[in-house]
């Protein structure tokens, strides 16, 4: 990072952005206290779609979980419904509640990951921690249960760790010691999580079940149980250790509710297919105080600032990937998606808001139970903080999903139709990822792919620049932050970008 803060036009530069998922560029100029201007920029070339090119079109559910550890699974699902519709090919219930269990598994794990693991570090003060325990007796009490937890390799205790911190220590103290003890305790969690998606995924993170028309995992009863059981344990975690952070996290940094508000229009593609073939979550696009159906022949991908040539607002099926390092203007990696020629957020702030408008009653509960009781509405959360209870609040009521997935399994029934493709289509895979709305796009001909396209959602929040000269999302958010007087800019630009839980190795793909 370098710092010209002096300078009444600064820049600041953080690259590259850490505890993030691939390689991300943040450029900002500062007018006084103010961000003037962000530019954000992937910095690597991948090339999946030029890879998939010319290959055997039924391949594409395994090469395209290889875009991303950490969301493999939406891939896979994404890839699997763009085959199905391209090839006419037909899911039993059995195979949709399989893959919404093993998605949901995904989404808890990388929520987890997200707040405990790349998250809650910026909003703890280890130094200060340290200056007020100048008994050394919190440190040593952190590191007795670390010890602990080592020796026991227990399972999830019903009732999660919560660490009994020496009186006297100071609230700042106190927090940090919170928040590292369960950091150190959500990696156990997120273990539960894993083991759950690989139950019905056969391995993770890559998994090696789901094909197009289901899943070749069975339902045997030992594997539901052995399901049922484990994400009892994440709820217990959710319920009573993520919830209450995110709670806190909200009453200790009240500022940051409405700093890095977005664009105020958010896009979300519905996900997880209930038994019938209906989304539970559903799709739209959430304009200011509107909500409109989602229609997927308005969306475009823009190139003039991204290292492409060729295909500029093009539809997806439409789109290029060719590289063009030198390009003049571009700027990043990321080409820049649009809906109606707009920048969209996209994430689980999206998905809320959506479901909120359609009526979804478990937002309705979850709004009761959970935000109510802190002063808190729905409507209140558009930036940092809000961006963190949304997700805490979407794996709350996804667990309580897949509950009820799990009863409406039909341990005799087919996972998987038998099935012969035809040999050539074209078909679209829209579904959710833990980050937001993800599109799979492709023509099949004689069962090799002529095109692959994809449309990933930190493409859609960190996109560069359009055409028009307008923001994507991020760019957007950053835009007009004026951190107070005392904290570092790089650490306010940081927050707003990790409330966006970027993954730029998927943005670039
Ligand atoms: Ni690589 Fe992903 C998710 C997808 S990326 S993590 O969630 O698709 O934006």
């Amino acid at each position: 990072m370098t710092r010209e803060e002096d300078h009444a036009m600064a820049t600041i530069v953080l690259d590259p952005v850490t505890r993030i998922e691939g390689h991300l560029r943040v450029e900002t100029r500062w007018d006084g206290p103010r961000l003037a201007e962000a530019r954000v920029a992937g910095e690597m070339f991948r090339g999946f779609e030029a890879i998939l090119r010319g290959r055997d079109a039924l391949d594409a559910p395994v090469i395209t979980q290889r875009i991303c550890g950490v969301c493999p699974v939406s891939h896979a699902v994404a890839s699997c419904r763009a085959l199905e519709q391209a090839l006419g090919i037909r899911v039993p219930p059995n195979g949709r509640l399989l893959r919404s269990l093993v998605l949901g598994a995904n989404f808890l794990q990388s929520h987890l990951l997200h707040f405990y693991h790349l998250s809650i570090l910026d909003f703890v003060d280890v130094a200060a921690v340290l200056e007020a325990d100048s008994s050394n007796s919190a440190v040593r009490a952190l590191q007795a249960w670390v010890e602990a937890e080592v020796r026991s390799n227990r399972v999830l205790p019903a009732a999660p760790f919560l660490p009994q911190w020496p009186a006297g220590l100071p609230p700042e103290a106190r927090w940090a010691g919170r928040a590292l003890g369960h950091y150190l305790k959500a990696l156990e969690v997120r273990q539960a999580a894993h083991r759950m998606a690989a139950r019905f995924g056969g391995r993770v993170p890559h998994t090696a079940t789901l094909v197009p028309g289901g899943a070749t995992a069975g339902v045997d009863p030992l594997a539901v149980e052995g399901f049922r059981s484990e994400l009892a344990s994440v709820r217990g975690f959710v319920e009573e250790v993520y919830l209450p952070d995110a709670l806190e996290l909200a009453a200790r940094f009240p500022r940051l509710a409405d700093q890095g508000v977005g664009p105020d229009q958010y896009l979300t593609f519905g996900a997880f297919e209930e038994a019938d073939g209906r989304l539970w979550l559903p799709a739209g696009v959430w304009t200011g105080d509107r909500l409109d159906p989602l229609d997927p022949g308005r969306i475009t991908e823009e190139t003039a600032h991204s290292r492409y040539r060729g295909a500029d607002r093009a539809r997806p099926l439409a789109g290029e990937t060719e590289p063009a390092p030198e390009k003049p203007g571009a700027y990043s990696w990321l080409k820049a998606p649009r809906y109606e020629g707009r920048p969209v957020e996209v994430g689980p702030l999206a998905r809320l808001r959506v479901a909120a408008a359609s009526g979804l009653p478990e937002v309705k509960e979850a709004g009761e139970r959970w935000l109510a009781p802190a002063g808190l509405r729905l409507s209140d959360l558009s930036g940092v903080t809000g961006r963190h209870l949304a997700r805490a609040l979407e794996a709350w009521m996804l667990i309580r999903r897949m509950e009820t997935w799990l009863d409406r399994l039909d341990l005799a029934g087919p996972t998987v139709g038998p099935y012969e493709p035809t040999a050539s289509g074209e078909g679209a895979g829209l579904v959710e990822a833990p980050r937001g709305a993800l599109g799979h796009w492709v023509r099949v001909r004689d069962l090799r792919i002529e095109t692959y396209q994809c449309i990933v959602p930190s493409t859609w929040n960190f996109s560069p620049r359009d055409g028009r000269g307008r923001p994507g999302p991020v760019e957007a958010a950053l835009e007009g932050l004026e951190p107070p007087q005392g904290e570092p800019r790089g650490l306010a630009v940081a927050r707003v970008v990790r409330s966006f839980d970027p993954c730029i190795a998927c943005a670039v793909h």
